[in-house]
């Protein structure tokens, strides 16, 4: 991550239970991501080069395997971060498509709790 005032773009990303909201196209260069936690718990954003979701390595639960990823393809990621928080990552993205996801798996009275497999994952192109 780098320093946002050096960002060519900067783009909003909306996370809430359960969804990620961002733009759908952004013009390749230099790009703050604010991610803004809509939500009533903690989210992440992830960012992997890559067609769509379905297309990625995944595990039981859904969840993304970061280390099965093609060379390369892990981006990078805004970690975990409290529900009316807003985070910024900077990253230098290149033409093309990437799938933000939170890739979150928890235990909540007993029950795995999948955020990507609850449907927080989106793509977006990078042209
Ligand atoms: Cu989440």
């Amino acid at each position: 991550m780098g320093d946002p005032v050096d960002a060519d773009t900067t783009i909003e990303v909306t996370l809430t239970e359960w969804s990620v909201d961002a733009p759908d196209s952004v013009a390749a260069g230099t790009i703050a991501i604010d991610a803004v936690n809509n939500g009533t718990e903690p989210h992440e954003v992830v960012i992997v080069q890559g067609d769509s979701y379905e297309s990625l390595p995944r595990g039981e639960h859904g969840e993304v395997l970061e280390d099965e990823l093609a060379e390369g393809a892990l981006i990078g990621e805004i970690e975990a971060f409290p529900a009316g928080e807003t985070c910024t990552g900077v990253f230098d993205l290149t033409p093309g498509t990437y799938v933000l996801i939170c890739n979150i798996v928890e235990e909540e009275d007993g029950e795995t709790v999948s955020h990507p497999a609850e449907g927080m994952v989106t793509t977006i192109t990078v042209t």
